[in-house]
């Protein structure tokens, strides 16, 4: 063999080799390119127009008094549903129903969203919610999101660490910020340690009637309670809440309530205090029972936890509790187990304000230096955690089990609560994380000196964290919880209830009555006329006298998906909608005499411009 050939032969085996390999790396970059793993963060979010987001995020709209309906991982704003605060939009206040909810109440101050849990998941039926503002609970029903009852609770003073709802929704819980006198009566703060208390109520839910009740209340020390969280698995059964100025200042807290170095957090086992309750062990303040754990010892007890916690955390599966003292740099993790037995054994290191305090060194599992700020924690569905650090403006991957910090990712700016895929349940998801930030800063396009807050879309699939979306919030993501969507089976039409009180179905039986000064029209809303009384002339004009009282009972007769109507009164500040196969009554009282022209304020149908008529008020 001559070297020529020996040479071409070689060359032609490499030749082949580096096609082969060509077509082999050709083939695998195809393949890496058009994985998941490998997808651009603008294309991990991308849903595009027509398709649907994986997720609900349901969002505390804070200060507004909504609730913020998001879709994950587009970040794009759904709805806002109006709970605590009226909506001139939707006239949610304004209708006799929602008018009644609302009881006057000008604003509130929408804190923790908490979704109905069955078996420790999240069940898609309802979501609870606390007012801080003005001492309310919420029920929102997730078929038509609409708000369906509001329950005003008396002594209590801004529920901030709720609603936390129990594995199986028996109750939610509302504990309070602020520490008032009992039974509404006037007492200086001299006597604010012995005086004042701090009360936690359990709400019950009934979802045959989407209502709320008052169960009980808990007479706790006259400190500020702050996130909470309620047990799982072993810890079933028991509750969790973080208190802060357990120092009882009564003035600049900022300085004052920074005075121990450890504050507490409070256990107290709601399965007992609610059989103690059955048993009559309560006294009745301001028409609720009050249950006092001083008076019926053995449900509440304290563990240190370091200085002024924001959050305490269970863990998915129920074993341990996480707290964050905002003014520490570690977060700590303690065992339930070692609790309950702390519990049995009377392993106490004291007592305040006549509750045992189980000793910190018998309790606690580790600390974990995760950075500034430790605030609110949140999981996976993979042994992690990850915490908030408002100070450091970071959120914090750590290991449960080995409490090693994985990674940390920069968030813009100062995150407060953060929120897992279903990260409350005892089955987190494990996809996405949302940081809600308190200050957005530089952001978005600026609008002047001030800026909405923001939320960061988080990606924690994989092992490192990365931020890939963002969308600003109006006042104020204090928490959001994200379910499935699959979860969330809402109603497109309301039925067509011939019973219902005030409906009416058929055109013939559209009328106006006059009782005295009271009239009442029981009228329909279709597409693309309103219909106040077939019989006559005008059928979408109202003649009423001044002085009047003129109700409105509309029925919404066109039941198709999206076919909303609005009936706005030009003139008259009056406007609501009636959603497709809804009655609704609207009064008013018709105190200034004139022509005022009624408008579809939904748009509706290609002569939805034409859906008008008029309110006639003859002077007297
Ligand atoms: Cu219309």
């Amino acid at each position: 063999m001559n070297t020529k050939r020996i040479m071409s032969g070689i060359i032609g085996v490499l030749a082949g080799l580096l096609v082969a390999m060509i077509v082999f790396t050709d083939f695998n970059q195809t393949e890496t390119v058009s994985s998941a793993d490998n997808k651009t963060n603008a294309e991990k979010v991308y849903v595009a127009p027509g398709e649907q987001d994986d997720y609900y995020m349901m969002a505390s709209g804070g200060h507004s008094g909504q609730l913020f309906v998001y879709g994950l991982p587009s970040m794009r704003l759904i709805r806002q549903v109006p709970v605590f605060s009226p909506d001139p939009a939707t006239g949610y206040g304004f209708d006799k129903k929602s008018k009644e909810m609302l009881n006057g109440y000008k604003w509130g101050d929408f804190h923790h969203p908490a979704i109905s849990e069955t078996e420790g998941e999240y069940d898609g039926r309802a979501l609870f919610a606390s007012d801080v503002g003005n001492n309310r609970a919420a029920y929102v029903d997730l078929e038509t999101f609409h708000t369906t009852d509001i329950l005003e609770i008396p002594n209590i003073s801004g529920p901030h660490c709720a609603a936390f709802v129990t594995p199986n929704s028996e109750y939610f819980f509302l504990p309070t910020r602020f520490s008032v006198p009992l039974g509404d009566e006037y007492v200086g703060l001299d006597d604010f340690s012995e005086e004042y208390k701090g009360v936690m109520s359990a709400v019950k839910p009934d979802f045959e009637n989407n209502s709320l009740e008052i169960a009980y209340q808990v007479m706790l020390p006259p400190w500020s309670y702050d996130l909470s969280d309620a047990g799982k698995g072993q810890s079933n059964g028991w509750g969790f809440l973080s208190t802060y100025n357990t120092e009882e200042a009564t003035t600049t807290l900022e300085i004052n309530a920074s005075q121990n170095d450890r504050d507490y957090i409070v256990m107290f086992n709601w399965e007992q205090i609610s059989k103690e309750v059955e048993e009559g062990n309560y006294e009745e303040v301001n028409g609720v029972k009050m249950f006092d754990p001083l008076e019926h010892p053995g449900s509440v007890y304290l563990v240190p936890a370091p200085k002024s916690p924001h959050g305490v955390d269970v863990t998915p599966d129920g074993d341990h509790f996480i707290a964050s003292g905002k003014l520490s740099p570690t977060t700590t993790m303690f065992s339930v187990e070692k609790a309950l037995e702390a519990i049995e054994n009377e392993d106490f290191q004291g007592e305040a304000q006549g509750l045992p305090i189980l000793t910190y060194e018998s309790v606690v599992d580790k600390e974990v230096e995760v950075g500034l700020g430790p605030l609110h924690t949140q999981f996976d569905d993979k042994g992690n955690a990850y915490t908030t650090l408002f100070i450091d403006s970071q959120v914090v991957k750590w290991d449960l089990e080995s409490g090693k910090v994985i990674d940390k990712e920069e968030v813009s700016y100062s995150p407060g609560h953060l929120t897992a895929v279903e990260g409350d349940t005892a089955a987190p998801g494990g996809d996405w994380l949302v940081s809600l930030n308190k200050i957005a800063k530089d952001h978005y396009l600026s609008v002047g000196p001030s800026h909405p807050e923001s939320m960061d879309l988080i990606d924690i699939s994989g092992e490192t964290i990365e931020v890939v979306g963002s969308a600003p919030s109006q006042p104020e993501p204090h928490y959001a919880q994200i379910i499935n969507a699959d979860k969330i089976n809402t109603t497109e039409v309301y039925d067509k209830d011939e019973d219902r009180e005030n409906a009416v179905w058929d055109q013939a039986d559209t009328r106006i009555e006059r009782d005295g000064d009271e009239v009442h029209v029981y009228g329909i809303a279709m597409r693309s006329r309103f219909i106040f009384d077939a019989d006559s002339d005008r059928p979408d004009t109202v003649t009423v006298k001044e002085g009047d009282t003129v109700h409105f009972h509309i029925t919404n007769t066109d039941r198709d998906e999206d076919i909303t109507h609005g009936m706005g009164i030009n003139g008259y500040n009056e406007n609501f909608e009636i959603q497709p196969g809804e009655t609704k009554t609207l009064t008013i009282e018709a105190d200034k005499s004139g022509s005022y022209p009624i408008y579809c304020t939904n748009f509706c149908s290609a002569l939805h411009q034409e859906m008008t008529g008029y309110l006639l008020v003859e002077p007297k």
